[in-house]
């Protein structure tokens, strides 16, 4: 075995090695000889088709992966007032889908995801955990649907108000924007714990 050329390795391996390696490591010491070879080979064979694959996504990853955010803005509040909400346009020019999973801003104490549902005739907000933004698609996050919630207002917010906010997506990638803070008269008024988002 161990005096073949090494041609003929490549047949051993596919071959022969299933049936004869337990025997070679149980007879003799040139079986460990034989399984280091084997090893070597899976390695190579292994790291060759890895980088092989490697190859392959950057050609199909080309298009960049940042998520792009548009028209952010903030709802205006009066002083005094806990809570208000942020919305914008946000697309994937990715393949991929992503998410955004957090966010937050130094405006507020905490940032939310939340989304509006309709329950018991009534829409009512909830939190959720993700807001899926599906490849090459444009997700609008607006008044009577998905915003993000500013919760423990540390100002007030006057229309003009910069709010910048920190978001974090699923891929790791982090986007820092500023919202501009805007009067927002709801088309339809929509009570939550007696609060308009
Ligand atoms: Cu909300």
């Amino acid at each position: 075995m161990m005096m073949r050329g090494p041609q003929h390795q490549q047949d051993d391996l596919t071959t022969t090695m299933p049936y004869h390696l337990t025997d070679q490591l149980a007879e003799n010491s040139t079986g460990k000889g034989f399984l280091s070879i084997i090893l070597l080979l899976f390695v190579t064979v292994a790291g060759s088709s890895a980088w092989a694959d490697e190859d392959t996504g950057a050609d199909t990853g080309a298009v960049p992966e940042t998520p792009q955010v548009r028209d952010a803005y903030a709802r205006a509040v009066p002083p005094g007032q806990q809570n208000s909400a942020a919305f914008m346009h946000i697309s994937n020019p990715g393949h991929q889908t992503m998410a955004l999973v957090a966010a937050e801003s130094s405006v507020a104490r905490v940032v939310e995801l939340h989304t509006h549902v309709q329950e018991d005739g009534m829409m009512k907000m909830r939190r959720v955990e993700r807001i899926e933004l599906p490849p090459a698609t444009e997700v609008v996050l607006q008044p009577g649907g998905l915003h993000l919630m500013l919760i423990g207002l540390k100002q007030p917010l006057a229309p003009g108000d910069p709010v910048d906010l920190h978001l974090v997506f699923d891929t790791g990638k982090t986007i820092d924007i500023t919202a501009d803070t805007r009067t927002i008269m709801p088309a339809q008024r929509m009570h939550h714990n007696g609060q308009d988002h």
